[in-house]
């Protein structure tokens, strides 16, 4: 017998191809226990190993990994920047640790995640989980959330910065607006 997940889980794979970011992304497969989600992460490069300008998307079914989905237009993302992955062994290690936790809800706000997404780029990988709710009047949450995220990779003496994808949609040059950090 499987061991069952509390939600269904999907994964999506983006590749930089063409100039529209929303054809890049691709839907992969979908797993709703522990041991489907090991059959696929096991089977896949871990994210040093990813080609730059690649991504790793995982989200609950059913939500996209996109600002304009429903269920992240008012989200944000805590954010943890990395060196580029072969300056930064600790990369796969952070990643898996960091999707065990939401798959596995380990957050007592998990309800409020909606997925998680590595980003392999040239200047450095970036780590995040987006969340649905970026308000003000929600900071004890997302405070709560970014403090466990340190815990649970073992990163009390990483800087996590929450901003909101409004923020990070309209941001001038590299930096959006933190909202939050931690
Ligand atoms: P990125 O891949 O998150 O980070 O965003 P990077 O700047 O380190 O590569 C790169 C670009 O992809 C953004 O400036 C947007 O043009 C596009 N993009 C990224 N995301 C997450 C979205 C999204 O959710 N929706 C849309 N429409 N475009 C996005």
């Amino acid at each position: 017998v499987k061991h069952p997940l509390e939600n269904r889980w999907t994964l999506w794979f983006y590749e930089n191809k063409s100039k529209n970011w929303e054809e890049n992304i691709k839907e992969v497969a979908s797993f709703d226990t522990v041991e489907d989600f090991w059959c696929l992460f096991n089977h896949i490069k871990p994210p040093s190993h990813l080609s730059l300008h690649c991504d790793y998307n995982y989200f609950k079914n059913g939500i996209k990994p996109m600002w304009e989905d429903d269920k992240n237009t008012a989200g944000g993302r805590w954010l943890l920047q990395l060196p580029p992955a072969k300056n930064c062994p600790q990369v796969d290690e952070y990643w898996k640790n960091l999707i065990m936790s939401i798959i596995g809800e380990v957050y007592e706000h998990s309800c409020e995640i909606n997925g998680a997404i590595v980003n392999v780029r040239s200047k450095g990988t970036k780590i995040a989980i987006w969340t649905s709710n970026a308000s003000k009047e929600n900071g004890d949450n997302i405070i709560a959330i970014g403090k466990k995220i340190k815990e649970v990779l073992g990163a009390q003496h990483e800087k996590l910065v929450y901003e909101s994808h409004a923020d990070t949609a309209n941001k001038h040059g590299s930096y959006a607006k933190h909202a939050f950090t931690c």
